[in-house]
């Protein structure tokens, strides 16, 4: 996510936080360059031209100039900037409840609809909501197949369908959500290729009938500013809530994340990072303006954590290290618990400055043959790695499909680990990111 204009960002804020005092003709510069920058990540340039003004206003004032960390002021101030950019000021929700609420999933084909619905199902199944996925798409039989697989796949209750239009569909669905007690019903609209009027007129009268708590367009970031012009194509006719801006886990430029809220005044509420049924997150601007800047995501990994760490567990291991009993088995029931958080590509851009390293040289490949290392030895070796001489790391590196010098090197940073994390633990060595 973001990462050409994340890197080009860290690097000209790098380049100012080395300067002691920044002058007026630095701070232009300095501008200069993330107009640039915006302009390259696809931006829509009228959008570059008023944040660049307001950047203007703010960060060429007294705050900045005589400022005796000029460089993490501005930092500071363009992420304010950014971060009162990208929001409403509203907070953001999903507006679920009602009986039954309903929320409508518009947007063109193949922008992620069917794939929104299914996740966001699952997204209000951890708040408490019974969601009712329906297909509203009867111009491709696939498309009703297609939601139906994935609701199964995901435990989620699918409306089957009898009825012959599309209005009448949702009157029925409406019907059976009220009888079953769930809430919302989703409504997983049809999606044309290109926006034309038949589609449009299907959708006004779905929502007339329906009037739905929450109407949101489905968008790919991936076309960038075409995603606005798809929005505001959309707007003239059937008004919205929000947006869903999809695939931003792709290398999309990030042009249309920094350009949608401005261009129709709606707010980006979701944002979909991946292609399983469990990645889509709430839309944060703070969160994001930070991820933009490089400066990470600690707020999203934290959640992220906490829904799938098992928090006992994480406290009897904190507690072993601490007494030293942190053993190669407790490592690799970590090593699973942390994989339950995604890839961790996605992860390096939560954490502050990871992007600005460059390439991370922990990856998932990596992390599979450390498991296998650890599949491949004894109970007793797990437990007291000292045993592991010469010819039991030649065993394990056979058995594991490695080497013995991954092997080697596994023992040899376990060592490291445990020794850090024991200071960790006693409190010798602050938070291990920077400006925490
Ligand atoms: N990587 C990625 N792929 C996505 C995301 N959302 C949807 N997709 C993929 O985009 C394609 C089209 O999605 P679909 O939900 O069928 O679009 P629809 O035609 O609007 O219903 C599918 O291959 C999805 O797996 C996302 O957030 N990330
Ligand atoms: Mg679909």
């Amino acid at each position: 996510m973001f990462d050409n204009i994340t890197a080009r960002l860290s690097e000209i804020f790098r380049k100012l936080g080395r300067k002691a005092k920044l002058s007026k003709k630095d701070v232009e510069k300095g501008l200069k360059d993330i107009r640039l920058a915006l302009l390259e990540a696809d931006v829509n340039y009228k959008v570059v031209k008023e944040f660049i003004a307001r950047l203007e206003k703010s960060a060429t004032g007294e705050r900045v100039l005589k400022s005796f960390t000029p460089g993490e002021t501005l930092l500071k101030v363009v992420y304010e900037e950014l971060r009162d950019f990208l929001s409403t000021k509203k907070k953001i929700e999903i507006k679920a409840d009602g009986r039954p609420g309903v929320v409508m999933l518009i947007g063109l084909q193949g922008s992620g609809k069917t794939t929104t619905a299914v996740k966001l199902a699952n997204f209000l199944r951890k708040k408490g909501k019974r969601s009712l996925l329906v297909p509203c798409d009867l111009k491709r039989p696939a498309a009703v197949e297609q939601l139906k697989i994935m609701a199964e796949q995901n435990n989620l209750s699918f409306y089957e369908i009898k009825e012959k239009t599309v209005v009448k569909i949702g009157k029925g669905a409406l019907e059976s959500a009220k009888k079953e007690c769930l809430t919302p019903v989703i409504l997983d609209t049809a999606g044309r290729l290109h926006i034309d009027d038949v589609m449009l007129e299907e959708l006004v009268q779905l929502k007339k009938l329906l009037s739905p708590k929450e109407v949101l367009l489905v968008l790919d970031s991936m076309t960038g500013q075409d995603a606005v012009n798809i929005g505001l194509e959309f707007q003239k006719k059937v008004d919205f809530d929000g947006t869903v801006l999809t695939k931003m886990d792709g290398d999309a430029r990030g042009g249309a994340a920094l350009s949608l809220k401005y261009v129709t005044g709606k707010p980006i509420k979701l944002i979909g990072t991946g292609e399983r049924p469990d990645d889509l997150e709430l839309f944060h601007a703070d969160r994001m303006a930070s991820r933009i800047l490089g400066m990470g995501d600690i707020s999203t990994l934290i959640e992220r954590a906490e829904e799938v760490i098992d928090k006992e567990e994480a406290e009897e291991a904190a507690k072993k290290f601490k007494e030293d009993r942190f053993t190669l088995e407790d490592f690799r029931k970590q090593i699973k618990m942390v994989k339950k958080l995604g890839p961790l590509e996605k992860l390096a851009g939560m954490i502050p400055g990871m992007k600005s390293m460059g390439q991370m040289d922990v990856d998932d490949d990596a992390i599979k043959r450390i498991e296998a290392i650890i599949n491949s030895m004894t109970v007793d070796e797990r437990g007291n790695p000292k045993v592991i001489n010469g010819s039991r790391r030649k065993r394990i590196a056979i058995g594991s499909g490695t080497t013995v010098r991954e092997v080697n090197r596994l023992l040899k940073d376990f060592e490291m680990m445990k020794k850090m994390m024991k200071q960790f633990s006693k409190g010798k060595i602050g938070f291990p990111f920077p400006g925490k």
